[in-house]
């Protein structure tokens, strides 16, 4: 089962390691034929390498277009060595066997995500490329097919080791090699669908690079994996490391939430994350005063919390947010001075991640159900129409807060109820299946957080409250009003909007509509 190697085919994009793996293949004899810049970076480090068009006989054409797309290459990989015929035929039409292939495909993802034009993505489709690569795995019993960087110092090692490949090796491969192929081609017809302005094509492929295998998934009997989108927008996947052990699935889920709610907001912020909820969220002149506001919406469920701020993370925020116990903090990066606060706590994972996820980033969001998956845009919408529809209309202080409080709405899981006070939220109600239930859960929860603060009324007096969708019935609005909210923020459209604006009216509360509803499940 081990294959030694006569003739390897180099043809790489990605020249990384490729000087390192050619010259452990020339150690065993191995023959190498090679594509111009790749054989050009082989001849430059002093290695023996035969073009593939000397090797064919026919010269590259059509601009490169057609280099390895000839029956002496395709021949030499697919042609079965175990069947007389195969070999019979390989021999009467002199093809050569290539025992080995190694290639990287042009760089068609990392093209896309430059802003390259139309021409240029188009030119950085690979064909020859994925059809080398489809071939040799398929042919794996008798070809190495290897198709990133990484995987070469384990063939170097076997190659030292055993003079040749493994089949085990080389059937793991083979499996890596149409995944790649796969995902390549899932990302040229994304960019078709975008370039058509079609979010949602009729066929949608997911593509996926697993940047790294988790310990597990939500619960430890479940296999996890974070895989990137190759668009390297800033976000979890930019994400830096600077110190704590590895993050979990839930920590990934949580942080992601975090961060995605925070670079919403304009001014300094700072949104603190329990089970993919916000706990607690403020706006304020820095992130210190930011901290200590969203902290004390409720300090109970803070603890063990995701921190994610919008601006460079500072010492003072730093030594705050340093007292209770944080499982995350992101940023977008994060001062000298904050740093050495944070590194005396051994277990905070401090990551920095280089910039803000974009709330305004068209995007794709799917949940697997049972047959398939349902696939959405995401939520990228941010309302504009504030509509009264009371006699009394909101101060300008109120409509801040309304405001802040509608895009907290948006990421809080449905139903969400949120009270907010001077730029701070004061009350979260989250995931309940009655909106009223929310309504009074935020409320008994802030007053709780009052009473272990020692303020002597609950911190929804003389608040404002956002609700993710309408309200039914007038109830939900009536537990907000006796907490001390004075001014409401919705979407509106009930059949009883009436009965509730009525409501409103009674109480002497503001109400808007926003015409546009957050639910989140
Ligand atoms: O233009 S292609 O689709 N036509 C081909 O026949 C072909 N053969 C290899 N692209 C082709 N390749 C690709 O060229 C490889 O996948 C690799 O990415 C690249 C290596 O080119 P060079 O060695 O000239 O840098």
């Amino acid at each position: 089962d081990i294959l030694p190697i006569r003739r390897a085919l180099l043809s790489v994009s990605d020249k990384t390691g490729l000087i390192a793996l050619a010259r452990a293949l020339a150690a065993q004899g191995a023959e190498l034929l090679s594509t111009g810049g790749s054989a050009k970076a082989l001849r430059d480090a002093g290695l023996p390498v035969t073009e593939v068009s000397d090797h064919t006989g026919f010269p590259e054409i059509l601009d490169g277009r057609v280099k390895t797309l000839v029956p002496q290459i395709h021949g030499g990989i697919l042609g079965r060595r175990d069947l007389p015929e195969h070999l019979a035929q390989m021999e009467q039409h002199k093809i050569a066997p290539i025992d080995l292939v190694c290639v990287n495909l042009y760089p068609f993802e990392a093209t896309v995500a430059s802003g390259a034009d139309a021409e240029d993505c188009i030119e950085n489709i690979d064909i020859g490329g994925p059809a080398l690569i489809r071939a040799a795995a398929k042919n794996h019993q008798h070809v190495a097919i290897l198709t990133d960087p990484s995987q070469y110092e384990a063939v170097i090692d076997s190659l030292k080791a055993l003079k040749g490949t493994t089949i085990a090796d080389r059937r793991a491969w083979a499996g890596a090699a149409y995944a790649r192929t796969a995902a390549y081609d899932a990302a040229i017809a994304a960019w078709f669908a975008r370039e058509r302005g079609d979010a949602l094509p009729a066929r949608l492929a997911m593509v996926g690079t697993r940047a790294e295998a988790l310990r597990y998934g939500e619960n430890p009997h479940q296999s996890a994996a974070f895989y990137t989108d190759g668009t390297n927008r800033p976000g979890i996947a930019t994400a830096r490391q600077i110190q704590g052990k590895s993050l979990s699935y839930n920590n990934l889920n949580d942080t992601d939430a975090a961060f995605e709610a925070v670079a919403e907001f304009t001014r300094p912020a700072v949104v603190i994350v329990k089970h993919a909820n916000p706990c607690g969220v403020a706006e304020a002149d820095d992130l210190a005063t930011a901290w200590d506001l969203a902290l004390r919406c409720d300090p109970v469920s803070a603890f063990g919390g995701i921190v994610a701020v919008n601006r460079i993370l500072d010492e003072a925020a730093a030594i705050r947010i340093a007292r209770i116990f944080t499982e995350v903090i992101v940023a977008p990066d994060a001062t000298e001075e904050a740093k050495a606060v944070l590194s005396a706590k051994k277990n905070l994972r401090l990551l920095l991640t280089g910039g803000l996820p974009d709330p305004a980033q068209p995007g794709v969001v799917v949940k697997s159900v049972a047959g398939g998956f349902l696939a959405q845009t995401r939520d990228d919408g941010r309302a504009t129409s504030f509509k009264v529809v009371t006699r009394r209309a909101p101060t300008e202080k109120e409509l801040a807060d309304l405001q802040l409080a509608f895009r907290v709405a948006k990421h809080v899981k449905s139903n969400a109820i949120v009270y907010v006070k001077d730029g701070a939220t004061v009350g979260i109600g989250a995931g309940q299946m009655s909106r009223v239930d929310s309504a009074r859960i935020a409320a008994s929860k802030s007053a709780e957080a009052a009473q272990a603060a020692g303020i002597d009324q609950p911190l929804t007096t003389n608040s404002v409250v956002a609700s993710d969708a309408f309200f039914p019935f007038a109830d939900g609005l009536e537990v907000a009003i006796a907490a001390g909210a004075t001014a409401v923020i919705q979407p509106g459209g009930s059949i009883r909007d009436n009965e509730v604006i009525a409501a409103a009216d009674k109480a002497g509360v503001a109400m808007v509509f926003t015409g546009m509803r957050h639910f989140r499940h």
